[in-house]
């Protein structure tokens, strides 16, 4: 009959079946349409930025309408989830991304010109959202769109951070930071779910209360926010399924608001709405340096509780016995940040669904996995004991517990060795007491990851050695890849449709091995002369932004040399910096006949300082006061130029790296986790200039050592070169020190703290003993370049190597040998 539920559902179906077209015409009607009655303007009077609105909203209905498909698909296949848990995510921009993943750029470009409008321009429109630091958020958002597109039934999830990462702004040379309220326009990719909404609780006490003559702890909070979900699509390639990027953002609770309507304190009550929302009004900008700051911990609880409500009520919806819970979902935790989710999970299990603790900890030990992206101790959370204990006073009670039976469980296995034992407990006692965010995740995960070969090497060695020869079997190696489909179609256009022209297909987008195939042609003459016109178109439009940002003309022959990253002493900035001062001291003492056989550059530097990062930020204004010099040097000319990049973020980065010819990785071995910019460079067949560090050793594996610039200590040598009581200063090095020391570039006191970290008798990132080998790895790179055919090749045989760095083969690794999941691709090639 007309009125059951499935005749309602099948002229549902077909009055909408086919409802979004997307050819020319039914995309222009589309777009106008959202001019109108979305954007609401009129369709006679609309600008650049409300088309790009327009256009935006179309396309995200054809993305709702995928990912409702991908969801209901799943749930009809009920197959293991992974859940991937990250306090940070970088998409950057979303609308290229989206048309091309959807399939449907060209028809868009086509449409809009029917209008009168560019794509490209109208792209231009969007903000980045930048709701991370970097190298791990960036991961994730690489991460995302390969479980995409090979079709993992997977989310993510993450916060919605009211402010990203603060806007730089270059003034005399100094950063300033700007807040980033990146939502100000609006956000046409996110989906609010008002009904998907979860009470977090805070602060409080525990009871023990008697249920049924067994004992069990409640926790009476003393504040309740609600978490709101946000829901982002990912769309994957050559896919239909659209995968959940879910952000949870801070509402006030209803609960409060009775209270205060008890007590009368209305004004008091608004204002506490206000407050909810703060918890997640803003990212912290620190990478690396854990400071136990208690909003950032509620920030971290109140993202991990309200994931964890929301996935436990996915899985009950189809389940009713934890039993099962293992075989249906897999908890991947991105870094130290979301690891209260164990004790969470145990709270839940124990507290509210009156497992038993052993049961509980048994499931628990089977979602988790754990992917560690720092090197070094000081990287690792602490959270102090007190802390945690006014914050979340059931979950200090539960990590003790935790810890308890583990320390007993060690000392059966170890013995009374408590020097080890203190080593490996959660607990550090200390001057502060705190919880090891590390050891609790370790204890927990059933996999431990680390981010390259040679990371998972350093915490199997070092990091966590006590862990790693009781439990050997949880360490493995992911080795970090990032998307092609970013990093070369979206980006690079021009490139992506060379390759594709070369190797007879587009199937390397989703099949990235495939590029192996152009080694075959690296020494055509034919793919190098379109090759070097690749470049160079590319070349042009960044050149274009160097002067509209900086003002500087620079000559397209020269090399650009690029090293864009977040500013830290390890990453060695201060040794790029220090060595362009070399050369330019070194064309200035030049006969000037000699001249003509330098090797023109451009070097480009790009990056943020943490705001509270002194040195730093020092690096960053002597950059500038090098630049003035440098830039206005007649004497200099094109020969050698100098600029800093503000604001590098995910869509300066998508301008800047396939336009760079060489590119620096250049950290003290042994300092860089895995280092993913590398990865983009490579790819976009930008040659490197390198330390053997992170994951550069496994790009010489890949490419050889032949095909790009190494130099340096290794890692094996640093401790031993440190331990030199005046590390070895060459000349040259101590001689560019010197010219900033005396004021050759002005602000002479202002530098004096960044060059004793050099020769200051401590050196601690070498940049003295790897100096004379930085230049001769400059050498080398110079003389190349000055063979295009030779560098062309090296170029081409980059990218062909570069398959092994997408993040499709990391995460095919990830859900075959970590999360234990399936592809669940929805059936349609649509
Ligand atoms: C990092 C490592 O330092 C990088 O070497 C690594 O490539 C990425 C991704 O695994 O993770 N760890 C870390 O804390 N950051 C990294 O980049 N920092 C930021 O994201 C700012």
């Amino acid at each position: 009959s007309l009125g059951s539920d499935s005749a309602k559902a099948e002229r549902m179906f077909r009055l909408m079946d086919g409802f979004l077209k997307n050819d020319s015409i039914s995309l222009q009607q589309d777009i106008l349409r959202h001019v109108e009655y979305t954007v609401a303007r009129s369709r006679f009077n609309f600008d650049d930025f409300e088309a790009y609105q327009a256009l935006a909203h179309s396309v995200r209905d054809r993305l709702i309408e995928r990912s409702h498909d991908t969801q209901l698909y799943f749930k009809r296949k009920d197959p293991k989830r992974v859940y991937f848990l990250s306090f940070e995510y970088l998409m950057g921009r979303s609308l290229s991304n989206s048309v091309i993943n959807l399939g449907i750029r060209d028809q868009y470009a086509d449409a809009l010109s029917q209008l009168g409008f560019e794509f490209e321009v109208l792209a231009e429109q969007e903000g980045d959202a930048a709701l991370g630091n970097g190298g791990l958020a960036r991961l994730s958002a690489c991460q995302m769109d390969s479980m995409a597109t090979l079709d993992y039934p997977a989310w993510g999830y993450g916060l919605r951070y009211e402010y990203g990462l603060f806007r730089q702004v270059i003034l005399d040379g100094f950063q300033h930071e700007q807040p980033d309220f990146w939502l100000n326009f609006g956000n046409p990719w996110e989906t609010e779910r008002v009904h998907v909404t979860y009470p977090v609780k805070f602060y409080g006490v525990v009871e023990e209360e008697n249920l049924n003559g067994e004992k069990c702890n409640v926790w009476i909070p003393g504040e309740v926010v609600e978490a709101v979900a946000y829901d982002n699509p990912i769309p994957g390639y050559g896919t239909r399924n659209t995968i959940t990027l879910r952000l949870w953002a801070g509402k006030p609770s209803d609960q409060h608001d009775m209270e205060a309507y008890n007590t009368g304190d209305y004004i008091n009550a608004v204002v506490c709405r206000q407050k909810a929302e703060n918890i997640s009004s803003v990212l912290y900008p620190d990478d690396r340096s854990f400071q136990g700051k208690e909003l950032r911990l509620k920030q971290q609880y109140f993202f991990v509780s309200a994931s964890i409500q929301d996935i436990i009520r996915r899985f009950k919806e189809a389940h009713s016995n934890f039993d099962e819970f293992p075989e249906k979902v897999a908890l991947q935790l991105n870094d130290t940040h979301p690891s209260l989710a164990i004790a969470e999970v145990m709270r839940v299990l124990v507290d509210k669904e009156h497992l038993g603790w052993n049961k509980a900890w048994d499931i628990a030990c089977k979602i988790f996995s754990f992917t560690i992206h720092a090197v070094i101790a000081e990287g690792l959370e602490k959270i102090p004991v007190d802390l945690l204990g006014s914050l979340l006073p059931r979950h200090l009670q539960i990590i003790y517990e935790i810890n308890f039976k583990f320390v007993e469980e060690l000392k059966k296995r170890i013995g009374l060795d408590y020097n080890r034992l203190s080593r490996m407990s959660i607990i550090e006692e200390g001057a502060v007491k705190s919880i090891r965010m590390a050891n609790l995740a370790i204890v927990c995960s059933h996999t431990v990851n680390g981010v390259s070969k040679v990371h998972s090497e350093l915490l199997k060695a070092k990091l966590f050695k006590d862990f790693y020869e009781l439990w050997p079997q949880k360490f493995q190696c992911k080795t970090n890849g990032v998307t092609q489909r970013r990093w070369i179609v979206v980006s690079n256009p021009s490139l992506c449709a060379l390759i594709s022209k070369w190797l007879g297909t587009e199937a390397w987008i989703r099949d990235v091995d495939l590029l192996t195939g152009l080694r075959a042609y690296a020494a055509d003459p034919d793919l190098q002369q379109e090759w070097m016109m690749v470049k160079k178109v590319n070349k042009m439009r960044l050149a274009e932004y160097i002067e509209a940002m900086s003002g500087v003309k620079v000559s397209l022959d020269a090399m650009f040399d690029v090293q864009t990253k977040r500013i830290h002493e390890y990453k060695r900035q201060l040794l790029n910096i220090l060595g362009i001062i070399h050369r330019y001291d070194c064309i200035k003492n030049m006969e000037k006949s000699q001249r003509s056989k330098v090797v023109p550059r451009v070097c480009i530097i790009g990056g943020k300082a943490a705001p509270g990062y002194e040195i730093a930020k020092k690096i960053i204004k002597l950059c500038h006061a090098v630049a003035e010099k440098i830039n206005n040097d007649t004497d200099v000319g094109d020969l050698l130029k100098l600029v800093f990049i503000p604001d590098y973020n995910v869509s300066v980065a998508e301008l800047v790296i396939p336009g760079a010819d060489l590119s620096q990785h250049i950290s003290t071995a042994g300092h860089e986790a895995s280092g993913t910019g590398s990865m983009k460079f490579l790819m976009n067949g930008c040659l490197l200039l390198a330390t053997e560090d992170g994951s550069t050793v496994e790009i010489v594996e890949e490419i050889g050592a032949d095909n790009l610039f190494l130099f340096g200590a290794k890692i094996h040598e640093v401790p031993k070169l440190r331990e030199e009581v005046s590390p070895k200063m060459p000349l040259q090095c101590a001689r560019v020190i010197r010219m900033v020391r005396d004021g050759y570039f002005g602000f002479k006191d202002y530098f004096e703290s960044l060059c004793d970290t050099v020769d200051g008798g401590k050196d601690f990132y070498l940049l003295g003993s790897d100096f004379q080998s930085y230049l001769e790895a400059q050498a080398a790179a110079d003389k190349a370049f000055a063979d295009p055919n030779k560098w062309t090749q090296m170029s081409i045989l980059s990218t062909a190597g570069s398959g092994r760095f997408s993040s499709d083969r990391t995460i095919r690794d990830y859900a075959e040998k970590t999360w234990g999941i399936e592809p669940c691709r929805f059936p349609s090639d649509g």
